[in-house]
């Protein structure tokens, strides 16, 4: 798996139109049956144009993408902490992905109301992102008085997690959204398994008209997206939800249209690996030529236990290579003549892009 996403946002942004073009939308190569978890989680392959033309090339009998997946929740209103709406309830079920899409309406479309009336991205983002922290909120202090109480039976006066908790909350109590930085790998882990949602990444899905593709980026929405350091996104969801639905070989001609150039799954792709800081490299195992989505700054025997436990236990060294080299030069036998092909250790640290044939001992 590479990474979850959760869609956040109000009612009527075109978050599930976003998400069911997401999820039925097949690669360009081949079509590839994305799995349903759950009725509003979908798992997609993650279309690679590097690793479609290593296949081109090497034309292995199986590709596997590196998959992504994402969760469609109901959506967010003013004071769903209070019930108002569908409350927010719903939020337990995107507490443990890795970031969070804030689907922004930005279409017009008259005949679908905007829950608020007119179109106002930065009031948008301001109501929802403040439930989303009231909603942390309510964990932390559900965590504080469970402590507190403890504290009053029990010699294990939880006074570490307390303070990372009074921390956690002095960002929630400011309307922030906490700063991971600002703790160390230890502190770090533990404030993770309070599952909160302001300590993942977020970035913006701004849906917008299709006749407006061609003129985004959208001021009003980078200024406001600025302001919160955060990164947009541009969809036209109604497109890309026709798009889904079309024959592979017409795609190409639709696209050229709206002057789409890639994939909606692809911009979420970028953005999100660039947040998360994630890197792909690639395994020829027999028959089998196969992405896979790691941490920038994985050591090699680490990557390889992403593959399987048994090579990170007897890892042993790694052939590494280059896609881009190995692409331009044509195969195997030409990287190895150019002296393209290095030797790696378990320390080396995996880089984007490599081809890994891990050597190991059973
Ligand atoms: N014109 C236009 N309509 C859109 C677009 N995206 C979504 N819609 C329409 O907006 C309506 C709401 O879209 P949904 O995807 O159901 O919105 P949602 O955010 O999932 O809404 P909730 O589930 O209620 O939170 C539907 O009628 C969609 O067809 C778009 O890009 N352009
Ligand atoms: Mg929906």
């Amino acid at each position: 798996m590479s990474f979850a996403c959760g869609f956040i946002g109000l009612p009527n942004s075109g978050k599930s139109t976003i998400f069911n073009a997401l999820t039925s939308l097949a690669v360009p190569c081949q079509p590839y049956p994305f799995c349903t978890i759950d009725p509003n989680v979908g798992v997609v392959p993650v279309p690679d144009r590097r690793l479609f033309r290593l296949a081109g090339l090497l034309k292995p009998e199986k590709v596997v993408e590196t998959t992504i997946q994402f969760a469609d929740i109901a959506g967010l209103i003013k004071d769903a902490h209070k019930g108002e709406g569908l409350g927010n309830r719903f939020l337990a079920h995107i507490r443990n992905v890795d970031a969070t899409a804030h689907v922004i309406r930005a279409f017009t479309a008259g005949q679908v109301p905007h829950v608020y009336e007119d179109i106002d991205p930065a009031r948008d983002m301001d109501i929802v992102e403040t439930e989303i922290i009231i909603s942390d909120l309510e964990i932390v202090e559900d965590r504080i008085k469970k402590i507190e109480r403890l504290a009053k039976i029990s010699k294990d006066k939880g006074e570490a997690e307390m303070e990372l908790l009074l921390r956690v909350k002095g960002y929630l109590d400011s309307g922030r959204f906490v700063r991971m930085e600002d703790f160390d790998e230890a502190d770090s882990g533990i404030i993770r398994s309070f599952d909160l949602i302001t300590t993942k990444p977020l970035f913006y899905i701004a849906n917008v008209d299709e006749d407006a593709l061609s003129e985004v980026p959208v001021p009003k929405i980078e200024d406001a997206a600025r302001e919160r350091s955060r990164e947009v996104v541009y969809i036209c969801g109604k497109l890309e939800q026709d798009l889904s639905v079309l024959p592979e070989d017409e795609r190409a001609s639709f696209m050229e249209l709206y002057g789409m150039e890639e994939f909606s799954i692809e911009k979420i792709i970028h953005v999100g690996y660039r947040i998360l800081d994630l890197i792909t490299f690639y395994t020829i195992v027999g028959k089998v030529m196969r992405a896979w989505t790691i941490p920038r700054g994985t050591p090699c025997v680490r990557a390889a236990g992403r593959i399987h436990p048994a090579m990170e236990k007897g890892f042993n060294r790694a052939e590494g290579s280059n896609i881009e080299d190995f692409i331009a030069c044509g195969s195997e036998h030409a990287a190895r003549e150019k002296g393209l092909l290095r030797l790696e250790g378990k320390e080396y640290m995996v880089e984007d892009g490599d081809i890994l044939h891990i050597r190991f001992n059973v």
